[in-house]
């Protein structure tokens, strides 16, 4: 047995005809899914240079939900552009040391490529449906990761330019691209091959646009019991599972804000007894799904007010949950002070269920769902 070279892939479908069509819409995905990823990553950075706007309240829904739809409709192009490009693989190596070095430079670089764009999917799918089988942080990873991906993008895209512009000039079924050994009919037409991958990448884009009615969401290997909620608003982590159960339905909870050595405690009923605020803000999880709903509850700036506390302080958000990487987030001060942040006690006119944070949880306009902390029983107002 020998080595398959180049020449024994004979399909006409593997050209730079159908690459260079795939590969465009591939690098508009790759570019959308980098800015939204970019905001998302911006959005959680606890000190703000810049602060994160509250405004439109449903600006972090569209990105991240542009982010996963983006990266999920990425899975089938690079598939189809992998497999238009594989055989290049075995081509025999170039005689001359200088086009030997050329070629395994270039081979190296797409190598990276190749490796990061499949990190980027494969680890951010895994964590859209849940599924955190490494060691590592998930957004710090995905993020370097993301830089590497998108700096080799660039590379490839430069190096590749005149082959991508001539095969975009000239029509799909034109064969100037082609390898010499690429001469067979494949088993549809180009057209058709290109027609497929449009179809597969939209039933994927769809499929992920249902996040914001999730209904076909997976029972997590925690045990965590994702889909359909109380209030028909999903749930990513149960009491249960935070281990809150006690202590948020204990007659002893008390909600304590701090601020300057002055502290205030207040209880479910005191929180009820203040001035109640409605506001509709969307639950918008990193992993794509997003709920509206409709809260009632305190203003934050208004218990903020008991203390005494100034504006243009951060706020710190202590959960009752004993461990995990959310239990305390920061509220950047401009979030603090936006009169539509409220602890809500109540979702859609009923009780908080205790699994959406009772006795009471953050809802901030714009801000990503992982940092709208649940089961809330401190505000420390930061110097
Ligand atoms: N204390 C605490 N709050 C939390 C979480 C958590 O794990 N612990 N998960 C967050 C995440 S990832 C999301 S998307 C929202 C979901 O809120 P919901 O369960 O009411 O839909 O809660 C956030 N608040
Ligand atoms: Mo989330």
């Amino acid at each position: 047995m020998r080595a398959p070279t180049d020449t024994d892939f004979s399909s006409r479908l593997r050209s730079a005809a159908v690459t260079a069509r795939v590969g465009l819409w591939l690098g508009i995905c790759f570019a959308v899914a980098f800015v939204t990823g970019l905001i998302s990553h911006y959005a959680q950075v606890p000190d703000q240079p810049v602060p994160f706007p509250t405004s439109p309240s449903w600006g972090y829904r569209v990105t991240q939900g542009l982010h996963v739809m983006a990266g999920t409709a990425a899975v089938p192009l690079l598939l189809v552009k992998l497999w238009t490009v594989y055989p290049r693989l075995f081509k025999r190596p170039p005689r001359g040391l200088r086009r030997l070095a050329v070629e395994a430079a270039e081979r190296a670089s797409i190598g990276v490529l190749v490796a990061a764009a499949v990190f980027q999917l494969a680890s951010g799918l895994a964590n859209s449906a849940q599924w955190y089988p490494w060691a590592f942080s998930f957004r710090a990873t995905h993020y370097a990761v993301a830089w590497i991906a998108i700096g080799a993008l660039v590379l490839h895209v430069a190096v590749k330019l005149p082959v991508i512009r001539r095969a975009l000039a000239a029509d799909v079924d034109a064969t100037g691209e082609d390898r010499p050994a690429a001469t067979e009919p494949g088993a549809l037409s180009r057209r058709g091959l290109l027609r497929t991958t449009w179809l597969a990448a939209g039933v994927a884009v769809l499929a992920t646009a249902g996040g914001t009615v999730p209904l076909l969401r997976r029972v997590s290997v925690l045990g965590v019991r994702s889909g359909d909620g109380p209030a028909g608003v999903p749930i990513n982590k149960s009491a249960r599972a935070a281990g809150v159960t006690a202590t948020a339905t204990s007659p002893s909870y008390r909600l304590t804000v701090a601020y300057a050595g002055r502290e205030v405690s207040l209880s479910r009923d005191d929180l009820a007894a203040m001035p109640q605020a409605t506001e509709s803000l969307p639950i918008a999880c990193v992993e794509g799904w997003s709920a509206g709903a409709t809260w009632t509850g305190v203003r934050v700036r208004d218990l903020l007010d008991l203390v005494g506390a100034p504006p243009g302080h951060d706020v710190r958000v202590v959960s009752l949950q004993e461990s995990g990487p959310f239990r305390q987030p920061v509220l950047q001060s401009n979030f603090a002070d936006d009169e539509r942040s409220l602890l809500a006690l109540q979702l859609h006119g009923e009780t908080l269920a205790i699994d959406h944070g009772y006795p009471c949880r953050l809802i901030a306009p714009d801000r990503p769902g992982v940092l709208q902390t649940k089961w809330v029983h401190r505000l420390e107002v930061e110097a």
